[in-house]
């Protein structure tokens, strides 16, 4: 299955449905006063957590939600139904963001959670509800509230009680292979894993869940690589495992690399607890492991744990550390945690960036794209880089989807509304019954 972590989708709850217009009208019974009901609640937009799913690749292809109006009311005093709910299943640890992304409105972190989240507009009165001892036969009606809209980001941040970072090829998926019964795909070149993996770890009764993601480079913070959008994965983490690669010849600057791309990611992620694994010591001499492991030490102030995933060397040690932090955590704080809302929008591409004084060109968040400036120098600037081609060809897919669905609906609504609203307002009788 596809993964994907962010969608922006419109919400809409139903409108209320409007109240009807219409008078008791029986054989024998003179004077039959208004007996128009009231119409439904409009269907509300629920958003559930729902468990097994770990991807929001449905709101690809499907981007406009919106739940059923309020029928309406009927004569001989029938109130109208509620309008259907439309309900958005999420998967475990989906935010949804305002569309500034700056505001988390709401964060699902345990299956089975439901939360309403626009709650659709309240019926209007039928004409029963508007008589009085001076006006008998009253022909007024509301004709129901508005529901509510909103265009929202869902962002999936995935709930894992460690994180695995490190440069490409440190050995990130090899050690998840290695201790849960996860199948990532490992190979010796940079960026083998392109989306995040869970494993499960067991260890005796006790068992605790690793996220592994891509790799980080340097400049990641920028759009270098894969980018590092992919930390929202380990911000609920309660640890995080630092491997580096213990064959590359500079196992500081490999440390210091990461370090500063979770600095530079700011959130809550260069402030938690971190375990720091020397990998790869299969394939060290003795000495060379002291060397680094000390270099290491002196560069962290931490302890610098030896292993080696792919043998097996030293991997209990460190799975017994971590467990012991992630109890120690949840005692004191069992609750998932929750995590900041951070950028989910495409950074600018690499080398893409112009200072802003040069042709008027800035890069525009909302849209992932730069702006302004002449439209000559933005074609240069894009047939630069693939990976920004791609990023429009599919931003454009998706807005074209967008008008397309938008229409539609549009029209099929206005239809039902206009002719809803004339036997209301012609104000002559029954409404629809
Ligand atoms: N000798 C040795 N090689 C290892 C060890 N762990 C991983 N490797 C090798 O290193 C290479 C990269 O391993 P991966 O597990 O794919 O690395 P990664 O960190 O997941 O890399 P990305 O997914 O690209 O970020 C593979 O060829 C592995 O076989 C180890 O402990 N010892
Ligand atoms: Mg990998």
């Amino acid at each position: 299955m596809k993964f994907l972590d962010q969608a922006k989708v419109f919400l809409k709850s139903g409108d209320g449905g409007p109240g009807a217009v219409a008078f008791r009208r029986e054989k024998y019974i003179e004077f039959g006063g208004p007996d128009g009901g009231d119409g439904g609640r409009g269907g509300d937009v629920v958003i559930e957590a729902a468990d097994g799913l770990n991807t929001l690749i449905d709101y690809r292809y499907k981007q406009h939600f919106k739940a059923q109006r309020g029928h309406h009311g009927m004569g001989a005093n029938r109130n109208g139904a509620r309008g259907e709910d439309v309900v958005l299943r999420v998967p475990v640890g989906t935010q949804i963001l305002d569309e500034d992304q700056q505001t988390v409105l709401c964060d699902l972190t345990e299956a089975g959670q439901r939360r309403v989240f626009l709650r659709g507009g309240d019926g209007g009165h039928g004409n029963a509800h508007f008589k009085t001892p001076t006006n008998r036969a009253p022909r007024k009606f509301h004709p129901g509230w508005p529901g509510q809209e909103q265009w929202v980001w869902l962002r999936l941040k995935l709930i894992a009680d460690a994180g695995l970072l490190g440069l490409p090829n440190a050995g990130k998926s090899t050690f998840l292979a290695a201790t849960t019964a996860a199948k990532p795909k490992i190979a010796d070149y940079p960026f083998t894993t392109l989306a995040p993996n869970l494993g499960v770890v067991r260890a005796g009764e006790e068992e605790f869940v690793i996220a592994d993601i891509p790799g980080l480079i340097e400049g990641a913070h920028e759009g270098h690589g894969l980018g590092d959008r992919f930390l929202g994965h380990v911000e609920r983490s309660r640890i995080l495992l630092h491997l580096v690669d213990g064959t590359a010849d500079d196992v500081v600057a490999s440390y210091r690399t990461i370090r500063n791309e979770l600095e530079a990611y700011g959130g809550n992620l260069a402030d938690k607890l971190e375990v720091i694994g020397l990998n790869k010591a299969d394939a060290l001499l003795d000495e060379e492991i002291e060397e680094k492991k000390a270099a290491l030490e002196e560069a962290s102030g931490a302890e610098v744990m030896v292993l080696s995933g792919a043998t097996g060397q030293g991997v209990h040690k460190v799975l017994y550390r971590l467990l012991t932090v992630i109890k120690e955590s949840k005692e004191e704080e069992p609750e998932v945690i929750h995590a900041p809302a951070t950028r989910s929008i495409p950074r600018p591409p690499v080398g893409q960036k112009l200072p802003d004084d040069e042709g008027g060109m800035r890069w525009d968040e909302e849209l992932g794209e730069w702006v302004g400036g002449e439209d000559e120098d933005l074609e240069a600037d894009e047939s630069e880089d693939d990976a920004l081609d791609e990023e429009l060809s599919d931003e454009e897919a998706l807005e074209d989807g967008d008008d397309l669905d938008e229409s539609e609906e549009d029209e099929s609504e206005e239809e039902a509304g206009s002719e809803g609203k004339d036997s209301d307002k012609d104000g002559t009788g029954r409404h629809g019954a």
